[in-house]
């Protein structure tokens, strides 16, 4: 048996392939930065030189959650308002654990199809996508540590993502009237240093201007770290911002974003979306991209447009827009490349957020990425509104070279992680 299993070795060895043995597979419950209990695992192993590394990865959550995405698990009971991932935790230190301690693992899709299997559910149910994704993207980090490199340079990305600030937020991530989530800054610094100094004057100008106009309580922040002041109306929040660049001195550098996230004030029922206060229909709010991209030529991204099911609308305000602005899909396509295909073949948009836990494993991320890049689609890794100290996005982000990173503001501690990881990952490649 031994010998037999020598062989074996040998034979991986000659042929490429490498394996790596996890030591151990420890999983606890923590807080994410909403305050809600998350799946934070960690993930054992022994280099090749001998040594034990121990490296994390933690599951983060959204609230404006597309009705499509890998099922979180919680366990609905009294603790944390039912909000408790005990269950999720179990999952990993019993099962999970079972099926790839001392095995094998040739690479980060063999140990992922070994959970797929285990779960055995299309939506990953029976394990829990939190459960899963949080053990992924620790051996994601052990194939990296094993061969003692970075995640980024392990993945082999030499670039870094353009950072997408989020400084004002409405919606599902923010207590006003705002129907719009997301406002975001795109300042095009000569280095990731130099646009994240940029895009903090930006913030910070903006909040003194906040605060001026609409009194102090309107620096108050979203879920993601961007002001949530009381403007009912998308458009002053664009041209609040647009100030604020202004005052900054860095207009002709910057480009906006936005995440509509429009499922969120969608009205199934009557089939219409609440924006600014008025009811309107799916036509109107084409007509209204449309006009907004004219009057703001430095609009030049936005994100779920229509509601999650409403390919149509997408396509053709990408057909459209598609010169002017990047259409991305995040509800829509939740990662999934089925999903995805679908969006290819009805051209419904031509950018993908990539979550890696909406689809619940890196391998099928890293799937979902090589399906959009294969069709000339732009890609922008995204955090998720309950995130958590982890930095593995980061490197994800530049790992695969996407063109793009959302990651929130400029500011609190789970978003600026991933930030200052980018500063040290651009040291490190220069
Ligand atoms: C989004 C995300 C991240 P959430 O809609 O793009 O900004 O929000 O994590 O709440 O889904
Ligand atoms: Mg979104």
């Amino acid at each position: 048996m031994q010998f037999a299993l020598l062989i074996l070795d040998i034979m991986m060895m000659s042929t490429g392939e490498r394996k790596m043995k996890i030591k151990s597979i420890f999983a606890r419950e923590i807080l994410d930065s909403r305050g809600n209990p998350t799946v934070e695992v960690d993930v054992s192993i022994e280099t090749q030189d001998s040594r034990r590394e121990t490296v994390r990865g933690v599951a983060p959550s959204g609230a404006s959650t597309g009705a499509y995405e890998a099922f979180e698990l919680r366990d609905g009971e009294k603790r944390y308002l039912g909000k408790g991932v005990q269950n999720a935790v179990e999952n990993v230190n019993k099962k999970i654990a079972k099926a790839l301690v001392g095995k094998n693992l040739k690479d980060q899709n063999d140990a992922d199809q070994k959970m797929l299997k285990l779960d055995g559910t299309e939506n990953k149910s029976k394990l829990g996508a939190n459960a899963i994704v949080a053990t992924s993207m620790a051996i994601a980090k052990a194939f990296a540590a094993e061969q003692e490199e970075q995640y980024f340079e392990f993945l082999g990305g030499k670039h870094l993502p353009q950072p997408m600030f989020n400084i004002l937020n409405g919606g599902k991530h923010a207590g006003g009237k705002l129907a719009i989530q997301e406002f975001m800054i795109m300042p095009y610094g000569n280095s990731f240093a130099e646009t994240l100094q940029m895009a903090s004057e930006i913030y910070h100008i903006l909040g003194k201007r906040l605060s001026e106009k609409y009194g102090a309580n309107a620096r108050n922040v979203g879920d993601e770290g961007g002001f949530a002041p009381p403007i009912e109306k998308c458009e002053d929040a664009i041209t609040a911002i647009a100030k604020a660049i202004e005052e900054a001195g860095y207009v002709k550098e910057t480009k906006l974003a936005m995440d509509v996230a429009a499922s969120s004030f969608y009205d199934g029922v009557k089939r219409t979306y609440n924006l600014d206060g008025l009811e309107i229909s799916k036509d109107m709010l084409l007509d209204y991209y449309i006009d907004l991209v004219e009057r703001y030529p430095a609009i030049t991204s936005i994100e779920d447009p229509f509601e999650e099911n409403d390919f149509d609308s997408f396509s053709i305000l990408t057909d459209e827009v598609e010169r002017k602005a990047m259409i991305i899909g995040d509800d829509l396509l939740v990662t999934n490349p089925k999903r995805i295909q679908k969006a290819l073949d009805t051209k419904a948009c031509n950018a993908l957020l990539l979550k890696v836990n909406q689809i619940g494993t890196v391998s099928e991320a890293i799937e979902a990425a090589d399906l959009v890049r294969k069709n000339n689609w732009k890609i922008a890794v995204s955090h998720r509104s309950g995130e958590t100290e982890d930095t593995f996005i980061a490197d994800f982000a530049t790992g695969i070279e996407s063109e793009f990173i959302k990651t929130g503001a400029p500011a609190r501690g789970e978003r600026t992680a991933k930030y200052n990881q980018l500063l040290r990952i651009e040291e490190r490649i220069k």
